[in-house]
C-alpha cells in the first residue's frame, strides 16, 4: 500500500487560531482525506511553533511563564481542531521532549559531518518573524512582513553552512519541476539561488540572550535557532532518528511527505529546510504547496484593525461543510484571495444550495413519489443518459487529477459541471411528465442515471465536505464505508458507471444547505442564526446581522470595559498613509498639550479632506503602535456593516471622556 504523509506549519503561540491557520490547516485535512479514498496510508501532522524570543515575549506581556503561555495558547490549537472536523493523525509541540531529543540528534549530525562551524555575525534581527534579513531583502530598511525596523544584532554563534547546498538545490529544483509549487513559488526560490552565494544559517542563540529554546547538543552555552528546531518537527514527529532504521516504524513508512505552508513561509522550506535534510544524509521532501494569503475584504488580517476572523464562529455560522467548501473553491491554491461575509454566502448560496443541495432535494423527493423511495432499474439507457454518464465519468477524472496537483477550485469547479447538468437534465427529461404519461420505463432510466451520477459526486465530495458526503451517500442507500477506503475504490468509482443496487430504499427528502439570507438583507427578527450573536437592540439588529462574522465576542466583565480610556477628539488634519493604500494619518485633537498621530484603517471609506473638523472617539490609552512605519498612538471608533463605516461621534469637548 503506498503511503502519504501531509504536514502543516506548526503554529506560533503567539496568537489565537484564526481563518488563516485553518484554511491550511483545512486543506491539509481535506489532502490527507482524499488519500484515503485513493486507497492509500494516509497521515497528517499539525501541532504549535512554542520556543524563541516571540513566545517569551508574549509570555511576559500576558503575564505568564513561557510554559504556563505556550500550554494555553498550545490548548486552544489542539482544541479547535477537532470542532472544525480536522482528523490530524498527531499534534506535535516543539516542547515535546522526544522533539527535543531529535532536533539535537539532527544538530549533531550535521555538526559531526562539519557543516555547523562557530563564527561571529551582525544583522538585520525581526522579532516578529525571528530571523535575519539581508540590506536586501529589507523594504525601505524595514522588514518585508511586519513593515518594523529590525534591530541590528551582533553576537558570536554557531552556523550552518547553506551555501555549500545552494548548487544542489538549484539542480534539485530544476530536475523537480513540481518540487515547490504553484510554479511562481518555484520561481521565487530559484530567483533567491540565483541572487548571489546565500548567506550560512545563523543557528543558534546565546543562552545570555535566550533561554527558551533547546540547548545545542555541542554546547550548552546556546540553544538552536527557533526555525531550525521548528523545521525538525516534520521527522521528529516520526520518531527520526529511532526509526530510521526499522522499516515498520512511522520515518520508514511515511518519509519523504509533504508539507503545506503560505507564502510568508517559502524560504525557510523552500531553502533552509531541503539544505538541512541535505546535510544530514536525509532525503529531502516530496513537494512543498504553497498557498497565498486570505485577506479580509481585500484587507490583511491584523488584530490592530480588529478584522481577524475566528474560524469557530464562521463554521458554526455558515455550517462546517459549506464553510469548507467555500475555502476551497474560492482560494486559487497560490494566489491571495478575499474573504467576507457577503463573498460566502454568494458562493454557498449558487454552489450548494441551488446546485447541489437543490438537485438532491428534487431528485430524492421525485424518487420518493415515482418508485416508493426505491431505487429503481436502469433500463435501457439513450444518448441523453450516455451523455450525462460520460460528463459525470470524464469530469469526475479531471477532478481527481486536479485534486493531486493541490489545483482545489478547480477541481471543484470540474466537478460542478456534472452537477449543473444534471440539472439541465431533470428539466430536459421532466420526469413528472413521463410519470404523467405512465411511461414508467423510460421514468425509471431516467431516475437511476441522476441516482448513480449524484453517488458519484457525492463520495468524490467527501474530502472537501465530509459530513455533507457522507449524508448524501447515505441518502443514497450507499452508506460511506471502510470498502470506499480499499486500494482499488477510486479506480473502480471513477471507471464503473453503477455503483447501487435497484429495489434499495433511501431518502425521500434532503435539506443538505439550507439558503442563507444574504448579509446585505435585513434580518428578520428570529431568523438569525443562533451561533451568530446578535444580541443587539431590535433598531441595531439589521446591522448586527450584516456584520462580520469576525466581530462576535466573547462577553467580558464590566472591570475589563472600565480598562478602556475613550476620549472625544476632532480630527485636525487626515492625509493618505505613504506606504499603505488602506490607511490614513490623522492628527487628532484631544484637549491634551499636543495633537496625537493615529494612523486608522478607513482610507477606503473617506477622503482624507472630508475628515478635517469631525469629531471623532478615540480609544486613548492604548500604546503606541506602528502600523507601516508610522506610530499610531490610539485608535478611532468606527461602526462597520457589509458596505458601509461611519465614525462614532459625540458632541462634546475636546477630551471628554466617553463612559
Ligand atoms: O510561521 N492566509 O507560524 P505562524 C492564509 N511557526 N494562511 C495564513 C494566513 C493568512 N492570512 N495567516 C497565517 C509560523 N496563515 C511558524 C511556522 S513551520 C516549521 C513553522 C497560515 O503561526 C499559513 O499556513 O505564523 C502560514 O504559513 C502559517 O499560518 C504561519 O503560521
Amino acid at each position: 500500500m503506498s503511503s502519504y504523509y501531509i504536514t502543516t506549519p506548526i503554529y506560533y503561540v503567539n496568537a489565537r487560531p484564526h481563518l488563516g491557520h485553518a484554511y491550511t490547516t483545512f486543506v491539509a485535512d481535506a489532502l490527507k482525506r482524499f488519500h484515503l479514498l485513493a486507497g492509500e496510508e494516509a497521515r497528517m501532522l499539525t501541532g504549535t511553533d512554542e520556543h524563541g524570543d516571540k513566545i517569551v515575549k508574549a509570555a511576559a506581556a500576558a503575564g505568564q511563564s513561557p510554559q504556563e503561555f505556550v500550554d494555553g495558547i498550545s490548548g486552544e490549537f489542539q482544541a479547535l481542531w477537532p470542532r472544525l472536523g480536522i482528523e490530524h493523525d498527531q499534534f506535535i509541540r516543539t516542547t515535546d521532549p522526544a522533539h527535543k531529543a531529535s532536533v539535537q540528534a539532527l544538530l549533531q549530525r550535521i555538526y559531526d559531518k562539519g557543516d555547523i562551524y562557530f563564527g561571529e555575525y551582525g544583522g538585520h534581527y525581526c522579532f516578529g518573524c525571528e530571523r535575519f534579513y539581508t540590506e536586501k531583502e529589507l523594504e525601505n530598511g524595514l522588514c518585508p512582513q511586519h513593515q518594523t525596523k529590525p534591530e541590528y544584532i551582533s553576537e558570536k554563534n554557531y552556523f550552518f553552512k547553506m551555501s555549500r547546498y545552494q548548487g544542489w538545490l538549484k539542480r534539485h529544483i530544476l530536475d523537480h519541476p513540481d518540487f515547490i509549487r504553484p510554479e511562481r513559488y518555484r520561481n521565487e526560490v530559484l530567483a533567491m539561488l540565483d541572487g548571489g552565494v546565500l548567506e550560512d544559517l545563523c543557528i543558534s542563540r546565546p543562552k545570555t540572550r535566550l533561554t527558551w529554546g533547546i540547548e545545542l547538543p555541542f554546547d550548552r552555552d546556546y540553544v538552536c535557532y527557533v526555525w531550525f528546531d521548528a523545521l525538525a518537527n516534520y521527522i521528529s514527529a516520526l520518531g527520526w532518528p529511532d526509526g530510521e532504521g526499522d522499516p515498520g516504524g512511522l520515518y520508514a513508512r511515511f518519509w519523504p511527505g509533504e508539507h503545506l505552508v503560505a507564502k510568508d513561509i517559502l524560504k525557510p522550506h523552500g531553502v533552509f529546510w531541503p539544505t538541512i535534510l541535505k546535510a544530514a544524509d536525509l532525503p529531502v521532501y516530496g513537494h512543498l504547496n504553497v498557498h497565498g494569503y486570505w485577506l479580509v475584504r481585500d484587507t490583511k488580517m491584523s488584530k490592530s484593525l480588529g478584522n481577524v476572523v475566528d474560524p469557530l464562529k464562521a463554521a458554526e455560522y455558515f455550517g462546517l461543510d459549506a464553510f469548507r467548501y467555500f475555502l476551497l473553491r474560492e482560494m486559487h491554491f497560490g494566489s491571495d484571495a478575499s474573504f467576507s461575509d457577503e463573498s460566502v454566502t454568494t458562493r454557498i448560496n449558487a454552489d450548494l444550495a441551488n446546485d447541489l443541495g437543490n438537485l438532491f432535494s428534487r431528485v430524492l423527493s421525485m424518487n420518493g413519489k415515482y418508485f416508493d423511495g426505491k431505487i429503481p432499474p436502469l433500463g435501457n439507457p439513450e444518448e441523453d443518459d450516455d451523455v450525462l454518464a460520460e460528463l459525470t465519468g470524464s469530469a469526475a477524472l479531471n477532478y481527481v487529477q486536479l485534486f493531486r496537483q493541490v489545483r482545489f477550485s478547480q477541481a471543484l469547479e470540474a466537478l460542478w459541471e456534472p452537477i449543473r447538468a444534471m440539472n439541465k437534465y431533470v428539466d430536459a427529461q421532466a420526469p413528472w411528465s413521463l410519470f404523467k404519461e405512465g411511461n414508467t420505463e423510460r421514468l425509471s432510466t431516467v431516475m437511476r442515471t441522476l441516482l448513480e451520477a449524484m453517488y458519484k459526486v457525492a463520495r468524490l465530495l467527501w474530502p472537501v465536505m465530509p459530513g455533507a458526503s457522507a449524508a448524501m451517500q447515505e441518502q443514497l442507500g450507499r452508506p460511506l464505508r471502510a470498502e470506499a477506503f480499499r486500494p482499488d475504490a477510486l479506480d473502480d468509482l471513477l471507471q464503473c458507471r453503477v455503483h447501487l443496487r435497484s429495489g434499495v430504499e433511501i431518502a425521500r427528502a434532503s435539506n443538505l444547505f439550507p439558503r442563507l439570507e444574504t448579509p446585505a438583507a435585513p434580518a428578520r427578527p428570529g431568523k438569525a442564526k443562533p451561533h451568530k450573536e446578535v444580541k443587539a437592540a431590535p433598531a441595531q439588529a439589521e446591522s448586527a446581522q450584516a456584520a462580520d462574522v469576525a466581530d462576535a465576542k466573547a462577553p467580558i466583565e464590566f472591570a475589563d470595559f472600565q480598562k478602556l480610556d475613550l476620549r472625544v477628539g476632532t480630527i485636525l488634519k487626515a492625509e493618505r498613509h505613504p506606504h499603505a493604500d488602506r490607511l490614513l494619518r490623522l492628527d487628532v485633537d484631544l484637549g491634551e498639550d499636543k495633537p496625537r498621530q493615529i494612523v486608522s484603517g478607513i482610507a477606503a471609506f473617506f477622503e482624507p479632506e472630508s475628515l478635517a473638523g469631525k469629531q471623532v472617539v478615540v480609544v486613548a490609552n492604548l500604546p503606541p503602535r506602528t502600523l507601516r512605519g508610522l506610530e499610531s498612538q490610539g485608535m478611532i471608533l468606527s461602526a462597520e456593516w457589509a458596505d458601509g463605516l461611519a465614525l462614532l461621534t459625540a458632541p462634546a469637548p475636546n477630551g471628554a471622556r466617553v463612559n
